[in-house]
């Protein structure tokens, strides 16, 4: 394997491509079990203390950067943050915006559609959960030398590798949380990050408290979701 370099201004340099064909009978059983245990995964906001191997978290993040991405420019940072003091200072600033928030900055539609999700600005999973994955975006690529170049679709590059990210976490048994505290610029300063990343996500990682509970929810149908031409 070559070692990573930025494509932009390289040629076109094609290498053929011939992944395994599944057999369909395979791929249906295959594909109707990943449904059914996707289908079990929830967001969740109490953490067990309990410790994860980093093993799994790290595959998860290796799994995310193998997500498409805007000229293949995989514009994400992932810094993952088990030390208890950083996290108390994440959790310190994380409550002190939420609580404007809550408090009004939100207003009362947004916070009418979040009160079935029973959230509030208490955001104890941040420091509860053995691991805190925040998400940088590179809103532009920056070079070993200053310089910099153009990244595109960073927002939609980004989303498909949290995505991806989620499904594996869950895959591996462990529970996750997509916060997105807002404004989350705190977190730049806090992790000591580079000019051209701001934060994406807040990304708690753990298995579920004992007494874990979870809003009561019901997913859209198919139909509701599907359009077939
Ligand atoms: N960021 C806030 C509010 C919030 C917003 C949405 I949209 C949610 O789906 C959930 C929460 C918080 O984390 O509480």
């Amino acid at each position: 394997m070559m070692t990573w370099t930025p494509l932009h201004g390289q040629p076109y340099q094609p290498i053929p491509y011939h992944p395994n064909r599944i057999p369909v009978a395979d791929a249906l059983a295959a594909s109707a079990a990943f449904r059914a245990r996707m289908d079990e995964r929830r967001t969740v906001r109490m953490f067990s203390s309990e410790p994860v191997p980093v093993q799994l978290v790290l595959d998860a993040v290796a799994v995310a950067n193998t997500a498409p991405s805007g000229a293949h420019q995989q514009p994400w940072t992932f810094v993952l943050v088990e030390d208890p003091a950083v996290r108390a200072k994440i959790r310190e600033a994380a409550e002190e915006e939420e609580r404007i928030s809550y408090r009004g900055r939100l207003g009362e539609e947004w916070l009418s559609a979040l009160r079935p999700l029973g959230t509030d600005e208490h955001k104890p999973h941040l420091t509860d959960a053995p691991y805190l994955l925040v998400v940088f975006q590179q809103r532009f690529g920056l070079r070993a030398d200053g310089t910099t170049y153009k990244h595109y679709y960073g927002d939609e590059s980004v989303g498909i590798a949290v995505g991806m990210l989620l499904t594996s976490l869950h895959m591996a048994g462990l529970a996750a949380l997509t916060h997105t505290p807002s404004p989350m610029g705190f977190l730049s300063k806090v992790l000591n990050r580079p000019r051209n990343e701001k934060a994406f996500a807040v990304i708690p990682i753990g298995y579920p408290a004992d007494d874990a509970v979870v809003p009561n929810l019901v997913r859209k149908t198919m139909d509701q979701i599907l359009v077939r031409i």
